[in-house]
Formats: structure tokens, sequence, C-alpha cells
């Protein structure tokens, strides 16, 4: 998993109305759609006035992101829900947040970022909210993903959850990571997968790409009218990608924010875990 930098982060919460704006433009749905529609949800079905966030900086392991928390709460506030960072960090932040009145608390460690519902006890997460929210991405640009061939580049966590929800979606997939065997892991457990060595002819050979690497990737290989989803950071397409290829979604945070937080909610909102929400019990 790339962790983020401060730099990569920096502008997030100055900008992050331009980036629902530019959802909408590409998508047709802003930020807080946008995450519905991936989970599933009517925006309509859920107050999210009534909610609000805490957002709990985590000094543990490689130690706190600059800005990270402050864009956090930044996304989650364009949804429409009050948001907060705590002054505390780590158990005395979730501790503050607990005595709060938050309803939804969001922390990360160098391993895992999730959102945490109080009222339900359950809780969602970033990894599987990111694949969830570039596979629709990559379906709303395209119409539709059925009978399709899509080449995900990367087989990381991301990745790999991109590649079980493009096999859900009826669509094929081909995968291909700097590391053969974690892309052959997937081509043996899942039927529909191929796994290729050679990334830069798959480039070249694919009109649909979900880009989960942390990888440049040269303009110059991009067919024309390419439909790229791209979750990687950092950004890996040049002047030229851009020109060649249709469309381009990516951003740093926010998409992956805004399908966890509905998806954290969508199981407030029917007690039940929403049909593909990934979320655990933390209290049963
Ligand atoms: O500032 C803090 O609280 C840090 N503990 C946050 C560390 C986040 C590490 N993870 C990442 O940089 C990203 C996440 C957005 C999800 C995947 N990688």
């Amino acid at each position: 998993m790339t962790r983020l930098t401060e730099e990569a982060v920096k502008d997030i919460p100055s900008k992050i109305s331009c980036l629902d704006h530019e959802l909408e433009k590409r998508l047709g749905m802003d930020l807080r759609n946008f995450a519905c529609y991936a989970m599933n949800v009517s925006a309509d079905d859920i107050d999210f006035s009534s909610y609000k966030a805490a957002i709990v900086p985590v000094t543990s392991g490689k130690g706190i992101i600059g800005g990270f928390s402050r864009s956090v709460a930044a996304a989650v506030e364009t949804m429409g829900i009050r948001s907060s960072v705590t002054e505390a960090c780590d158990v005395a932040g979730i501790s503050e947040a607990f005595s709060s009145d938050a309803d939804i608390i969001f922390m990360a460690d160098d391993e895992r970022f999730i959102a945490l519902n109080k009222r339900t006890g359950s809780f969602s997460d970033n990894i599987w909210s990111t694949a969830k929210g570039y596979v629709t991405a990559l379906k709303i640009a395209e119409g539709g993903l059925e009978g399709k061939k899509v080449l995900v580049i990367g087989a990381g966590r991301v990745g790999t959850e991109a590649v079980k929800m493009i096999m859900e979606e009826k669509a094929c997939a081909d995968v291909t990571d700097i590391l053969p065997h974690k892309a052959s892991a997937l081509e043996s457990r899942y039927a529909g997968v191929k796994a290729i060595r050679d990334v830069e002819q798959a480039i070249k050979d694919n009109r649909l790409i979900l880009n989960a690497s942390p990888g440049k990737i040269p303009g110059t290989l991009i067919r024309e009218g390419a439909v790229i989803s791209s979750p990687g950071v950092p950004y890996a397409f040049d002047d030229e990608g851009e020109k060649r290829a249709k469309v381009i979604i990516h951003d740093v945070l926010s998409l992956g924010v805004a399908v966890m937080t509905v998806a954290s909610l969508s199981l407030s909102l029917f007690n039940v875990p929403a049909a593909d929400v990934v979320a655990e019990k933390v209290i049963p």
C-alpha cells in the first residue's frame, strides 16, 4: 500500500470543492451521490446532516502524515457530515471521539484505514472502499463493464479487491504486477483472470484500465480513447497519456474516503450489511 505524503495531501482541504465539481463533470455525480451510487444506496435514505465524524490522528509506525486528518475531514464535510479532527492522538484521541457526539470515527495507521460507526459497532475499510470507488468510476465512465475486459495494473490490496469486483460485474481481467507471482496468484484464484507479464504490451492492448500501482505510465503506451480509473498514487500519467485517454479518473484520497463513509453509514441504515459491503462487526 503506498503511504501518502504531506505533499500529496496538502492541497486537499482547499481544493476539495473543485474536486467535487470535477467528479460531477466527469461522472455526473458529486462525491456524496457517487459514493451512494457505489454503495447501492439512495442518498435520500441517509440524513447526512444528522451525523458527525471525528478523525483521530495516529502516531504509530511511520507516524502522522501532516494534513492527512484534515484532508479526511474536508472530504467527509463535503458530503454534508460535520467533521473534526480530535485534539488528542491514538487511544486518547479515540476516547475523545467516543465521549464526543461523533457517530463515525476515522483512524489510520500504516496498515489499515477504517471508519468505525459508533451507532452500529461496525466499520468500513479504505482499501475495499477505494477499490469499490474506482471500479464504479470505471463502470460509469464506460457505461457498464459486463462482457468486457479490464487491465488491472498492480495486484496489491486495492488491485486484488478491484479484480474481485470486476469479476462480480461479469467482466474479465488481465492482471499485471511488478512481482509476477502476485498476478499469477489471482489467475489461479479466479476464473476469467489472466496474469500478464509484458505490462507495456498489455497497456497497448487494453482500452479499459484500472491502475492500482505507484508506477509512472508513459502516455505513448496509452490507446486512443482509453478509459482509465487510477487510484494509484502518485499520479501516473503524462500529457501524452491525458491527450490519448478519453477519461482518467484519479484523486489522492477523497473517492475512497467518500465510499468508506457511506459504507459505514449504510450498515446503520439497514442494520445489516448492504449487499456487498465488506465490513466486520466490531461489537456483536
Ligand atoms: O496521520 C495519520 O494519522 C497517519 N497514521 C495516517 C497514515 C495513513 C497511511 N495510509 C496511507 O497513506 C494511504 C491511505 C489513504 C490508505 C492507503 N494508503
